[in-house]
């Protein structure tokens, strides 16, 4: 049909117009799920993610792909050089120690941590871009700083964001909040994001659908998503 009816959702069931609603996958990288990334850089245990989101993100990228919705994969990646990279972000007070800073070499085939091009930077294979598909690189954490994105999604017509990706708490909540301060609907599906620390997730889940859904929906299984589609 033209329309999805998502009955489940929180605070209410939403209706997504297939036409102009895309997926946006955020930063299923390696760097975030793969040990020797800036995520166990950071002292997380990057462990459990894949678990917990990637079957569900698998289920969403099949039926997107299916019904042809625009796909969007975010990478939080810096360029080679790190002009985009403040040192705020890099060096300063709140950054790791040497060695396991952006830019650096934490361990041996990662390459360098969050630098567009290293292998730990890429997408892991089970849900990596497809041809057609837009890969997004991102200087921060919101996908809409730095970026093109707000003038992609208004060239292409787009008005619905169903999203999933890691963290939940950083990039993939920062992300939404940009997008409906831009005047986007967004659906968070439950199943399809992971955060380092489970409570932030279950955290983010509550705010986002409460006050009537003071910056969205909340769906919790990717499977209800790819049947509605
Ligand atoms: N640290 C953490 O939870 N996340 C990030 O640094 N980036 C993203 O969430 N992608």
């Amino acid at each position: 049909g033209l329309m999805a009816t998502l009955p489940e959702a929180r605070p209410k069931s939403v209706t997504l117009p297939l036409k102009s609603t895309a997926l946006v996958c955020i930063d299923f990288q390696k760097d975030f799920m793969s040990e020797g990334g800036f995520g166990h850089a950071l002292g997380n245990d990057v462990t459990k993610l894949s678990e917990e989101c990637l079957p569900g993100a698998q289920v969403l990228l099949a039926a997107a792909r299916e019904k042809k919705l625009l796909v969007i994969h975010t990478k939080e990646a810096h360029r080679e050089d790190l002009r985009d990279c403040c040192d705020m972000k890099r060096i300063g007070p709140r950054c790791p120690p040497e060695g396991k800073r952006i830019g650096e070499v934490l361990q041996e085939g990662m390459g360098r941590l969050l630098v567009d091009g290293s292998p730990g930077n890429e997408i892991v294979d089970v849900v990596k871009p497809v041809e057609g598909e837009v890969v997004l690189c991102k200087p921060g954490k919101g996908a809409f700083f730095m970026t093109g994105l707000n003038q992609l999604l208004r060239e292409r017509g787009i008005s619905h964001l169903i999203f999933c990706g890691v963290t939940t708490e950083v990039c993939v909540q920062v992300t939404m909040r940009e997008a409906n301060d831009r005047g986007y609907e967004c659906v968070l599906v439950e199943d399809a994001t992971a955060s380092y620390i489970p409570k932030f997730k279950a955290a983010v889940i509550e705010m986002v659908r409460s006050q009537g859904g003071i910056v969205g929906y909340t769906t919790e299984k990717s499977e209800d998503v790819a049947k509605a589609l």
